[in-house]
């Protein structure tokens, strides 16, 4: 049964995404969504797969370094609980009104971990950036905390109104110790926002929206499943390499270069029941 949240936005908060290039949203999953969600992510760590398929990238393995940040991609594949949230209706209507779209796709989840007392920097990155065979900058990126996110423990932190500066070149990697911060243009100062939430909210950005985060210091650990989604009219533009592609390839009707994206590797999550 999904609680009754919100999820009609205001043309304010419309608006304020426009400007801002990220969305705050209250409360959207339940306590027990959430536990539910944990309880996936942790068996998917464990490399315990309830369908049989793993996840298509993994950046931790059982018996891996517990402080090491944990990192997974594609985790719906291995487990119904996860595909059910990172596809939920609730994120795809929300994303579909921040961006216009008249529908919504997944385009892959990620399970972040970063442990008590520990983790990596995430540096300064786009999202999009990474995603050059989208064809179109039309993409959302639901980032729902598990944890209570605290100001010691690295949370996420916007750049905000990065989105409307276009393309910045790619981190030299994207976890370590290292910032590496971006050079703005002359006479541009951007405010830096962390994003302070309690577990079962979930903060929206916009694919260009610069963002990062810092090591965990606190004494709880911090946890967050994304689900990075796309307008159902983005389009496929060969170039760059991603694991979509590869796996997308492996689909019996595949899209051509210029084509929309379909077929199983891009869930649809908006409209509800399409
Ligand atoms: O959770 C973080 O620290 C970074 C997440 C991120 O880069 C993303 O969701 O795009």
């Amino acid at each position: 049964m999904i609680a009754p949240y919100r999820t009609e936005l205001t043309q304010d908060e419309i608006a304020a995404f426009n400007e801002r290039g990220f969305h705050v949203h209250d409360r959207i999953f339940a306590d027990d969504e959430v536990g539910a969600i944990r309880e996936a992510c942790e068996a998917v760590c464990q490399a315990v797969y309830e369908t049989g398929v793993p996840p298509d990238g993994a950046g931790w393995r059982p018996g891996g370094d517990p402080c090491a940040v944990r990192k997974i991609d594609n985790c719906w594949k291995a487990n119904r609980t996860i595909a059910k949230y990172v596809t939920d209706t609730r994120l795809g209507h929300i994303a579909a009104q921040l961006i216009g779209a008249p529908g919504i796709r997944l385009w892959h989840d990620q399970y972040l971990y970063k442990p008590a007392r520990g983790g990596k920097v995430v540096t300064w990155h786009q999202d999009w950036a990474y995603w050059q065979m989208i064809g179109e900058c039309r993409t959302v990126t639901c980032w729902i905390a598990l944890s209570d996110i605290t100001p010691d423990c690295g949370p996420m932190v916007y750049l905000e109104g990065s989105h409307k500066f276009g393309l910045f070149p790619l981190p030299k990697g994207i976890s370590g110790d290292d910032e590496q911060k971006p050079v703005l243009p002359d006479g541009v100062h951007l405010r830096e926002v962390p994003i302070i939430v309690k577990k079962g909210q979930v903060a929206f950005h916009h694919g260009l929206t610069l963002h990062g985060s810092g090591i965990n210091d606190s004494e709880a650990d911090r946890q967050s499943l994304v689900s990075h989604v796309m307008s159902t009219e983005c389009t496929y533009k060969p170039g760059q390499p991603h694991m979509n592609e590869v796996k997308m390839k492996e689909q019996a009707d595949c899209p051509q270069p210029g084509e929309r994206f379909r077929g199983p590797q891009f869930p649809m999550m908006w409209p509800a029941n399409s």
